[in-house]
């Protein structure tokens, strides 16, 4: 019986919808006990030596890896699960064609027949959190149930967990309600629901971070945008990154771009020895809340407060804030061991494997020694380049949002948006080769609007009017530009350096917000000169340079056509004002 699991809350700030709630879901699950979080540090070091000592959690070489731990997931369970994530609202048309959907009768009944008495044998943590400072107005606060107690300390690293987040809860009165269980990690019963009228989640079979840390993608971009949408702001799949110029003089800019495609990298990027004088400051590496602020211009706060970012790949040269600030306190998941008990993964550069990812000797037979998805999971203040302008209430003022994808031809190195309409279709437009960040094929090219093809919780045609209507109501609002790392030549091979050299990019983009850089007009939006861009001290070939730069009507004639089909796909609900950017574009293309 749920009413005699043993039960701690030295908690005086229970309200009673969360009390209720809670009850009724112990009813439902039948947890052994039950775990009411406090966020304290005494109770985050208990559950770590609990996870030890079930063997959940594995210590590495303390001496190399202070406070650092390895999880192993099931090899089923390795990266989101989109085919198996559904948005269920009243009217199959507000979840869109963008979505899974289920009407919210059928979602809640085959969801109930999952939880049932799901977590005999187990306990049931109750985890109160906030997304976003304590303090903001722009914050929004949830509770998360789970039977997982790694999901529970992953939650400590990646929100506002404990205590004023229940107090805040208690004077508000209205939160997120995130169900979640690892049931039996079976991928035939595994579930992620979303009820965004309800503001509801629920979760099941699953302990992968982007399907089971429900504050994540869950509320903070699918129920967030569709509360976003109602409200008048916007939740959206961007890094939010600060500038600082030699000069003395910080811009802020939020970034689009699909998962694996470098956010981490570019909120932390580090100026090449050829750009001196330049400082950046991270304020989020994954989702920005956005909101008109009283001054016309637009704020972002970061709802998270921590990092769960792609492992393979980081090294000292790619990124050494990235990998000094996972050298302590920091969780894995799916890397590799090495002989000495380090963590291993592809692109290190260092050391060798000896233990895979499964916890098997390592054979490269068996393909890569870490998951390509393999993550970490560490507080953003251990971030050296951390902004203290992330615990701000208000947020930062964004001069320049950036939308990009994974594309080996067509978009160039990066255009300006003509005005903010056409920024939206540059967003809408986004394509991307898919990563190993949800399950499926990956370096197909697919549509993923603004980054958030996974990640909106309504029909897309609402979401473009929304952004129509945001822009319609700044009036500063931030330029709007596209990028492109990721272009190959003939040989495929990069044509562009990325990492810190995006920051030329990135310099170029802020002289612009400032009047201060010059652009060549083309049909698709304005673009550098070669000479507009910094480059001293970057070895590139002429050659490159001027394919990076350039753009093939032909190519673009095909692409704005196949936009037009996509916008079909959303029927009535594709704006017009959307529309008329693609015939726009279309004539200019000729
Ligand atoms: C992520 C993702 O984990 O986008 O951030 O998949
Ligand atoms: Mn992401």
């Amino acid at each position: 019986m749920a009413t005699a699991a043993a039960t701690t809350h030295p908690l005086s700030s229970i309200s009673k919808p969360v009390g209720d709630w809670v009850r009724s879901v112990a009813e439902l699950t039948q947890p052994d006990a039950i775990h009411w979080c406090d966020g304290s540090d005494a109770e985050y070091r208990s559950l770590m030596a609990e996870l030890q000592t079930s063997g959940e959690l594995l210590k590495l070489n303390p001496e190399h890896f202070p406070n650092c731990f390895l999880a192993r997931s099931h090899p089923s369970d390795v990266a989101r699960v989109e085919h198996l994530t559904f948005v269920c609202t009243t009217d199959r048309e507000d979840a869109g064609p963008n979505n899974h959907w289920m009407s919210p009768a059928d979602g809640h009944a085959k969801m109930r027949d999952l939880f049932k008495d799901c977590m005999k044998g187990r306990t049931l943590y109750v985890v109160p959190y906030c997304m976003g400072p304590i303090d903001s107005p722009y914050s929004r606060c949830g509770v998360e149930i789970t039977d997982s107690a790694y999901v529970v300390i992953n939650m400590a690293l990646m929100t506002r967990m404990g205590l004023p987040a229940l107090e805040r809860i208690g004077r508000e009165g209205s939160f997120v309600k995130g169900l979640h269980s690892t049931g039996e990690l079976d991928p035939n019963r595994r579930f992620i629901m979303h009820f965004p009228e309800e503001l509801a989640i629920e979760s099941f079979g699953s302990g992968y971070g982007g399907n089971a840390l429900l504050g994540k993608k869950c509320h903070a971009l699918r129920i967030a945008s569709f509360q976003a949408r109602n409200e008048g702001w916007l939740a959206e799949h961007m890094l939010i990154v600060g500038l600082q110029s030699p000069q003395g003089e910080t811009h802020y800019i939020a970034a689009a771009f699909p998962s694996a495609c470098g956010k981490t990298n570019l909120a932390m990027l580090i100026p090449p020895g050829s750009m001196p004088g330049w400082k950046v400051f991270t304020v989020g590496d994954d989702i920005a809340w956005l909101h008109p602020g009283p001054d016309g211009r637009l704020y972002a706060i970061n709802p998270e407060a921590g990092y769960f970012g792609v492992v393979p790949g980081t090294n000292p040269k790619t990124n050494r804030n990235a990998y000094e600030m996972i050298r302590r306190d920091t969780l894995f998941t799916n890397v590799a061991l090495t002989a000495d008990n380090d963590p291993w993964w592809e692109g290190l550069e260092s050391g060798t494997p000896v233990i895979d990812w499964q916890g098997r000797p390592y054979d490269a037979k068996n393909g890569p020694a870490a998951h390509p998805n393999s993550r970490f999971t560490v507080s953003a203040k251990k971030n050296p380049n951390y902004a203290p302008e992330a615990d701000s209430p208000r947020g930062v003022p964004i001069s320049a949002i950036v939308f990009g994808g994974r594309r080996r031809g067509v978009a160039p190195l990066v255009y300006e948006a003509r005005d903010w309409n056409h920024g939206v279709l540059v967003g809408a437009s986004v394509a991307s080769e898919t990563t190993a960040a949800a399950i499926g094929e990956a370096g197909v090219l697919r549509r993923d609007p603004m980054a958030m093809k996974p990640f909106a919780g309504y029909n897309f045609g609402d979401y473009w009017n929304h952004w129509l209507a945001i822009g319609a109501k700044l009036k500063h609002p931030p330029r709007i530009y596209h990028v492109n790392w990721f272009r190959r030549d003939a040989n495929n091979k990069f044509l562009w350096p990325g990492f810190g050299d995006n920051l030329r990019v990135l310099d170029w983009i802020l002289k612009r917000c400032n009047g201060k850089a010059e652009a060549a007009e083309t049909p698709i939006g304005n673009l550098p000169k070669a000479k507009d861009l910094n480059l001293a001290g970057l070895d590139i070939a002429p050659q490159a340079l001027e394919q990076l730069l350039s753009v093939d009507a032909t190519e673009w004639r095909a692409e704005a056509a196949d936009m037009n089909k996509y916008l079909d796909e959303f029927g009535a609900r594709t704006p017009a004002a959307l529309r008329a950017e693609v015939q726009a574009l279309q004539k200019r293309l000729g």
